[in-house]
């Protein structure tokens, strides 16, 4: 029997280290999506530039992520790994995509409205047309399924607007995808502020934990996390901070919610937290172990990246050959 795997496209920006909300809300996916799936995973770093980073620290974090894929549990052999900007052809749709992307839908992004907030001085096209380039990046390999957290499903979702309308001007061209969310982990909350999501580029580092913060700087970060009124440990709507605490122990012990509210009855905050602490301290501990490893390695990251970058340029080629003339654009 034929079996046809379905493909699945997602990335990451290199904006700085990653954080346990990348991690839940994406990368433990990815992990189990390579076993069923023909996966192709990137490092976003022309998104990443939307947003003012130091040219010297880019390359770095860019390397990092690779190193944080392959330490998370993404496996070379099985998916293609590789640099956003190493395949010109995303800057190429991209472009074309945005003479088919309406300036109405750009502006109803929330993500747009979030980042034109918090870095009013350099409100830039780039960020504008965020979107559309994440459209060429997913359109490009034919992509069916794109595992992310719930943040960007606006943004997969414009993604198939724009491909259905390129579809119905120059006919049936481009793959539609659909995002594929999981339940729970989908939207890790910052633990300085519960209602605004866990986020690489927060104003402090109390927001997030870090895959690489050391088990130090993971207590003392869940120590000082924000908690709720009351005494109870109890998730619910009126208790955002104990929920998203109580996601991230369920999520790292692989168990639930409620059962973790049974666990933690009769307990209070400084126990939980303590237990959450080292709960995260043992998942961190083995991975950052790995990271080691790989860092040691830096010919072995060069030599994934490349071969990565070489087989997505082969299916992003054939398609751009297709787009081109389907478009009208002369072939010499
Ligand atoms: N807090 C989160 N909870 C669940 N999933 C999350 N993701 C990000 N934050 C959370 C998921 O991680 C993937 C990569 O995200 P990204 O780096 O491309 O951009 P982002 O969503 O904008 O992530 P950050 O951390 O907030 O980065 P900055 O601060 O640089 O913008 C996506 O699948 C996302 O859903």
């Amino acid at each position: 029997m034929c079996y046809v795997y379905m493909r699945i496209f997602s990335g990451i920006q290199p904006t700085n280290i990653l954080h346990l909300g990348n991690y839940l809300g994406a990368i433990q996916n990815w992990v189990r999506l390579q076993e069923t799936h023909e996966a192709l995973y990137c490092i976003v770093d022309l998104h990443a530039i939307t947003v003012r980073q130091k040219p010297e620290e880019l390359a770095q974090n860019t390397r990092r992520v690779a190193e944080l894929y392959l330490a998370c549990g993404l496996d070379p052999e099985r998916v293609t790994i590789f640099v956003q900007s190493h395949v010109r052809e995303h800057t190429e749709l991209a472009w074309i995509l945005n003479t088919v992307t309406k300036m109405g839908e750009l502006e109803r992004m929330t993500q747009f409205k979030d980042k034109a907030t918090q870095h009013s001085e350099n409100i830039n096209a780039g960020l504008f047309t965020y979107p559309v380039l994440m459209a060429a990046d997913i359109l490009l390999y034919g992509t069916e399924g794109v595992p992310v957290g719930d943040d960007q499903k606006q943004h997969v979702e414009l993604a198939r607007n724009i491909a259905e309308r390129f579809n119905k001007w120059f006919g049936e061209t481009l793959v539609i995808p659909k995002p594929l969310i999981q339940e729970e982990g989908a939207r890790i909350m910052g633990l300085d502020d519960p209602t605004k999501k866990m986020s690489k580029s927060a104003p402090t580092p109390n927001n997030y934990i870090a895959l690489t913060d050391d088990a130090e700087t993971v207590r003392s970060k869940l120590k000082r996390a924000v908690t709720d009124s009351g005494t109870e440990i109890v998730s619910g709507a009126t208790k955002p901070a104990l929920t998203n605490l109580l996601t991230i122990y369920a999520l790292l012990r692989n168990t639930t919610v409620k059962a973790a509210e049974s666990h933690f009855e009769g307990k209070g905050y400084a126990a939980f937290k303590s237990e959450l602490a080292d709960t995260v301290v043992d998942f961190l501990m083995p991975l950052q172990e790995r990271l080691k490893k790989i860092e040691a390695n830096p010919k072995t990251i060069e030599k994934i990246l490349k071969k990565g970058a070489k087989d997505a340029v082969k299916i992003a080629a054939a398609t751009m050959e297709k787009v081109r003339e389907r478009v009208g654009l002369l072939a010499i």
